[in-house]
């Protein structure tokens, strides 16, 4: 029997290019694109879109019921930074939102669900080299926490009432399709179009602040991977640790400087250098790698490659400028 799944924040970063993937796999019939507004006009024109708020429970469960869905993946949240403006908003749409799926999946209305932690679980106690799956966890942002405790609830869910929640801890995600909002580690997307459109970029973190990231398409893959993966392979409840690459933004420029040779960097870090210092270096994946033989395929150089390559058609196509 075929999925049907729908996508909660299927305007943000992840979601819009977790909707494209899920409808080439499942059919545009079977996949239901749902967010709070019509922001992303890419993915609300072209396939099946409902408003959804993520933070009523009334407003996902209708849709869940009158689509007939199985799948939900909740993409919707704060992230780091915007989190730290808005701590009680970032608790409210983050925890709200999760409880909410889990109990419709608790409740029998869903079978499986699909929801992003993210290497915000860690903080200033955790060691920062190839930090392991198991490990000291004292998260200092208000998403962090958010993700830490969400962990710890998926867990509660599948030990308690056999929920199939399964989840990955995303790293920073590069991306030129849809722009990311409000993390810590959007230096890493924005480097690329101001790359191409001023030569220079302003970076809010220091030149060598090493940090793990992904390029979309790994994290796409990974996202479909573990869901396709059969139960039992599935032996950890909270989230796996998901790796890919580790760079800094010199790194970053040295790259782009292949590329686009008069390219400048500078620094002049803000208050997300604290959020970036708190977080790991590099992430030991074992675990996701030995259960569901995640893999991934794109390097810096690569990724570097692609992102240039992919905005310079989009700026050639379109007069929008970041
Ligand atoms: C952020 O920077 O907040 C996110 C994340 C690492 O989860 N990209």
């Amino acid at each position: 029997m075929s999925s049907r799944i729908l996508i909660i924040g299927a305007c943000g970063q992840i979601g819009s290019e977790l909707t494209f993937k899920l409808r080439d796999l499942y059919g545009d019939e079977n996949v239901i694109a749902s967010d709070i507004n019509y922001n992303n006009l890419d993915v609300v024109n072209t396939g099946l879109f409902e408003i959804v708020d993520a933070q009523d429970y009334a407003s996902v469960k209708i849709c869940v019921e009158k689509n007939n869905i199985d799948t939900v993946y909740l993409m919707a949240a704060m992230l780091s930074a915007t989190g730290e403006k808005y701590p009680m908003k970032a608790w409210d749409l983050n925890m709200d939102s999760l409880f909410h799926v889990l109990n419709l999946a608790k409740e029998g209305f869903i079978k499986k669900v699909f929801w992003p932690s993210s290497i915000a679980v860690f903080g200033p106690t955790t060691p920062k080299a190839n930090t392991p799956q198991h490990t000291v966890m004292e998260p200092s942002t208000v998403y962090g926490i958010t993700k830490q405790v969400g962990e710890r609830w998926c867990e509660y869910y599948f030990n308690k009432y056999g929920v199939d929640v399964r989840s990955i801890r995303y790293p920073g995600i590069i991306s030129w399709k849809t722009l990311p909002g409000g993390g810590t580690t959007d230096y890493a997307v924005e480097i690329y179009h101001k790359a191409l459109t001023d030569g220079n970029y302003e970076c809010f973190v220091t030149e060598d602040t090493e940090l793990p990231m992904m390029f979309m398409d790994d994290a796409i893959k990974a996202t479909v991977d573990i869901m396709q993966a059969p139960e039992t392979n599935i032996t950890i409840r909270s989230s796996y640790n998901l790796s890919a690459i580790s760079f800094t933004p010199k790194e970053i420029a040295k790259e782009i400087q292949k590329h686009i040779q008069n390219f400048e960097l500078s620094c002049e870090p803000d208050f997300r250098q604290e959020i970036a210092d708190s977080w790991p270096k590099s992430i030991d994946d074992s675990f996701a790698r030995k259960d569901w033989n995640w893999k991934h395929s794109f390097d810096l150089s690569e990724m570097t490659n692609e992102m240039l390559k992919q905005l310079r058609e989009k700026y050639n196509s379109t007069n929008e400028v970041l």
